[in-house]
């Protein structure tokens, strides 16, 4: 029985610069943790190998501290890894390997392959044969020498490859590497570990994108996993299974205000963030000025909850009720003007925008002012 793990894309070293500098912090580091946790777990299941299949660090200039970091992420499990470059950190001439291999990063039990010929690990029985990038973009099926690869027999045969597997996958791949369907099957292997596909998806019956251990967009369905595959013998079908261990989950949510109702569902979804929750929140629809405070506060509440929580209300259509223009207790001048920035609302485009801007800061001083003059 061969029993290994599948992972890919952990991006080390990516920067998270549309988040605040504290979150981004964080995001960043969950990348190394997670890591951590991977080789607990291939640790405490004593596996035979741990794959990576590509994408190990998100760019080639990573500082040497964090590609040293990277390696030491992996103590923890002193069994084979076996990697190979994808298109972010591709085998160039001069690449983020050959700065780790100078750095003396690379501990012995871990196996980079930068080259496309097998590498036999005796000890678990297995032949992987490797399709590294030594280039960002191919347009040549790398995984095409695998059918014509002599392994020794009674060995496993386990492909690594990193790129797109031709026909099934739509957009949202950020590389062209193609990879032909039906690779595993016609190349004779047991298992084909992918790698660039950000959320965990099976291909066929011996092939799988295992995704990134930790989720990093908020369109990567099922990542933040790792695939557990057991193979009871060269040629046997393999048992694969996703096992969660990324540390934060990406949520991509939206709703739409119209009745007074709405509002109630949107802050029971807020009150639910929590910790480990990075949140990207689009409201559209429309809603009165005491239930944009509503919304407000409850933001808020739920920033100081969830890892990160972002809301996006430039979809959102600001109408002040009767009663809201009266609790700001505007009235002339003032009052008017208010008028007229509801009515300039409807006007498609930036003027739109601004109109609604406009009305929701001054009604937020008018508030305010209330607030001063309440308390005075
Ligand atoms: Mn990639």
């Amino acid at each position: 029985m061969l029993h290994l793990l599948h992972t890919a894309d952990w991006q080390i070293g990516k920067q998270f610069g549309q988040f605040e500098p504290d979150e981004a912090a964080l995001l960043a580091e969950a990348r190394f943790r997670s890591v951590e946790s991977l080789a607990a777990l291939a640790s405490a299941q004593r596996v035979d190998l741990v794959l990576v299949a590509g994408d190990v660090f998100d760019a080639q200039g990573v500082s040497d501290r964090t590609l040293l970091r990277l390696f030491n992420s992996m103590a923890g499990y002193a069994g084979p890894w076996v990697m190979i470059p994808g298109n972010h950190d591709a085998a160039l001439s001069e690449s983020v390997w050959t700065r780790a291999a100078r750095l003396n990063a690379i501990a012995p039990n871990v196996h980079v392959c930068l080259t496309a010929e097998p590498l036999l690990l005796d000890g678990p029985g297995v032949a992987i044969l490797p399709a590294p990038l030594t280039q960002r973009i191919t347009h040549a099926d790398l995984t095409e020498w695998f059918a014509g690869a002599d392994t020794p027999p009674g060995m496993h045969r386990i492909g690594l490859a990193h790129g797109s597997v031709q026909g099934i996958l739509a957009d949202g791949i950020d590389s062209s590497n193609p990879i032909a369907a039906g690779r595993a099957a016609q190349a004779g292997l047991d298992y084909l570990a992918l790698g660039d596909w950000h959320g965990c998806r099976q291909v066929d019956a011996r092939t799988w994108y295992s995704g990134t251990h930790e989720t990093d967009r908020f369109r990567a369905n099922d990542s933040g996993r790792v695939l557990q595959v057991r193979i009871a013998a060269p040629q046997a079908m393999p048992d694969v299974q996703p096992v969660s261990i990324g540390q934060y989950q990406w949520l991509g949510e939206s709703a739409q205000l119209q009745v007074a109702s709405d509002i109630d569902a949107l802050l029971a979804r807020l009150a639910a963030f929590g910790p480990a929750d990075v949140v990207q929140f689009a409201l559209s629809g429309r809603c009165d000025l005491a239930g944009l405070q509503r919304i407000r506060d409850a933001v808020v509440q739920a920033q100081a909850r969830a890892r990160s929580l972002r809301v996006d209300m430039g979809g959102l259509r600001i109408e002040p009720t009767p009663e809201d223009i009266d609790a700001l207790q505007a009235d002339g001048y003032v009052g008017e003007v208010i008028g007229d920035l509801r009515a300039a609302q409807g006007v498609d485009g930036d003027d739109g925008e601004l109109a609604r801007d406009a009305l929701v800061l001054l009604a937020g001083l008018l508030d305010e002012r209330r607030a001063r003059e309440g308390a005075a």
